[in-house]
């Protein structure tokens, strides 16, 4: 098989999504996510300029060797452009193996683990009633786990609530938009919203939050600690990726389990969190971790330490990312969850699905590949509108993390 044709469609159905489609000399095709939110055109850039020419005339089925060609073949390796565009070349392949194979995906990566994949949905208040009240509707849904976040009373501007009562979108059209944060009234607050939470539901429950990194190591530490009694699934983000070493402050203080990573892109970046036991779940997604040839390597390493796959799953991932994902957590033996929120109906309109949501848990169906199609007409109908993620300043206007 060779490949003859590869093109990269970028659209906005409500929100901008970057897809790499390569194309055989047999006719088969496969689809990969290739959007990184805020930053798409240098995704796109990347591989149209660096990544395309070379891969026409390329085996498809050698996704190995493909794989460590765009990685330690351009010598200038990680980095989240370079990573999704790998990500995206090899969700593709994957696609390309299963079809021209008449298997879906996840019969190629060890069958099924598991019958279907536990997934988490989201609440996010306005204030601790309107959190509990939002849990709940979740729960009604049958979710078995639910991410809760609220804003913080006096703070104006708070990390995944919604304006409007719209469904949650961070990235605004245009340059990015200012959120303004205050770390003391946080800490304070948001133990106050998961004791309500314990409250009103008991602790069948499975019940989430994410920092967003916005906590220095000793303020993610004393969180941890005071969100203990409520037995958190996990603690998402309590700081920035980049200070990993304020993970063992972290871990001497409590044992909320840790799951961090949806910023990072290789499993190098893992690496000593895993082997000093830092962490307990591993954020990366398949579509920003070099996809599903890297991210099984790293399941695997992360097997021996038992720390479990938990992928970021946000709407600014595309339909295709999340096929793949359900093929590769049905398989690995060492699942944890994935975040789950739905995509907007006019998502659908361009990008046909094969996976369906019941009783808290997400089943893909036995279509071959990856089971996911993209409408190249109908995406031509939402061009692309440059949008950004919000940046975070404190109350004093020092900048800080979002
Ligand atoms: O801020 O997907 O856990 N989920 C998250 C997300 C991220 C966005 C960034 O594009 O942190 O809401
Ligand atoms: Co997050």
């Amino acid at each position: 098989m060779k490949i003859t044709e590869a093109r990269v469609i970028v659209c906005s159905p409500g929100r901008n999504f970057v897809t790499l489609k390569i194309v055989t000399d047999q006719g088969i095709y496969g689809l990969g996510d290739a959007t990184l939110n805020g930053r798409e055109k240098a995704v796109v850039a990347y591989l149209e300029e660096h990544c395309i020419p070379a891969l026409i005339g390329m085996n498809p089925e050698n996704t190995e060797d493909i794989w460590h060609y765009f990685y330690r073949g351009a010598y200038w390796k990680g980095g989240p452009v370079t990573m999704t565009a790998i990500a995206a070349i090899d969700m593709a392949l994957w696609d390309i193996r299963g079809k021209s194979l008449n298997v879906p995906v996840y019969k190629l990566l060890g069958g099924k683990s598991r019958d279907r994949v536990l997934v988490y949905a989201h609440a996010n208040g306005v204030s601790l009633q309107d959190a509990v009240e939002k849990a709940g509707v979740e729960i009604k849904k049958g979710f078995k786990a639910v991410r809760v976040q609220c804003a913080v009373p006096g703070v104006s501007h708070a990390y995944g609530i919604a304006r409007d009562g719209r469904s949650y979108e961070p990235a605004s059209k245009g340059l990015p938009e200012t959120q303004v944060f205050d770390t003391g009234k946080y800490l304070d607050f948001i133990p106050e919203v998961f004791a309500g939470l314990r409250a009103a539901y008991g602790t069948d429950i499975n019940l989430l939050h994410d920092v967003h990194h916005r906590c220095t190591p000793i303020e993610a530490a004393r969180l941890a600690k005071d969100l203990e009694p409520f037995h958190l699934f996990w603690l998402e983000d309590p700081v920035s990726g980049e200070l990993k070493e304020g993970l063992r402050l972290i871990r001497k203080h409590s044992v909320t389990p840790i799951a961090i990573g949806e910023v990072f892109n290789t499993g190098f970046d893992f690496t000593t969190l895993i082997t000093e036991q830092l962490i307990d779940y591993i954020r990366m997604p398949l579509a920003h971790g070099g996809g599903i040839t890297h991210l099984q390597k790293l399941a695997a390493f992360a097997s021996f330490y038992q720390v479990r796959t938990g992928f970021h799953g946000a709407t600014d991932l595309s339909p295709v990312n999340l096929a793949a994902s359900l093929h590769f957590c049905l398989a690995v033996n060492n699942f944890g969850i994935l975040e789950y929120m739905p995509h907007q109906d006019v998502v659908h309109e361009v990008f046909s699905i094969n996976y369906s949501l019941s009783d808290g848990h997400l089943q893909i169906s036995d279509a071959p590949g990856l089971g996911v199609d993209l409408d190249e007409e109908r995406a031509r109908k939402y061009p692309y509108a440059m949008a950004s993620l919000p940046v975070g300043r404190r109350e004093d206007g020092t900048l800080w993390y979002w």
